[in-house]
């Protein structure tokens, strides 16, 4: 008995391929490549134009923002030329987003829990400037416009 039923086993295949439509198969690749474009959008575009620093007192650009799971805005717009003040206030426990990294500026800046943290920085030149936590996972923008 073993031996025959050992046989019927390898007579049949464990995998098979069972042919589909093209259409069927064009639908699931659509979809998957739709999801594909949307995670990249999701990570990686730019979403709407930025928060506009205010003017702060003796010329000063001011900017708060709330660090909670990401930046709160993520992309912030300011003037070149004029001195800014970053304001970050850290509500997120995790340790991931305990420091924030200006590579351009080469500055970087330590968010202790519950508390409002301050980096001033001199955005001489038009441009985009990001800025990360420590394991470059949390990301926002500086977006720097001309005067
Ligand atoms: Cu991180």
């Amino acid at each position: 008995m073993t031996c025959c039923t050992l046989a019927l086993a390898a007579t049949v295949p464990l995998w098979r391929t069972i042919d589909q439509p093209p259409a069927l198969k064009l639908l699931v690749a659509s979809i998957g490549l739709a999801f594909i474009v949307g995670e990249l959008w999701w990570f990686l575009a730019p979403h709407g134009s930025g928060v506009e620093a205010r003017q702060g007192s003796d010329g000063r650009q001011e900017v708060t923002i709330t660090v909670d799971g990401g930046y709160d805005p993520p992309r912030i717009r300011v003037v070149a030329g004029q001195p800014l003040r970053l304001t970050f206030h850290r509500i997120d426990p995790s340790s991931c987003v305990a420091q924030v990294i200006f590579p351009d500026f080469q500055r970087s800046l330590d968010l202790p829990l519950e508390a409002s943290t301050s980096i001033d920085l001199l955005p001489a030149q038009p441009g985009l400037y990001p800025f990360h936590c420590g394991m470059n996972m949390v990301r926002g923008m500086l977006d720097v416009v001309a005067a």
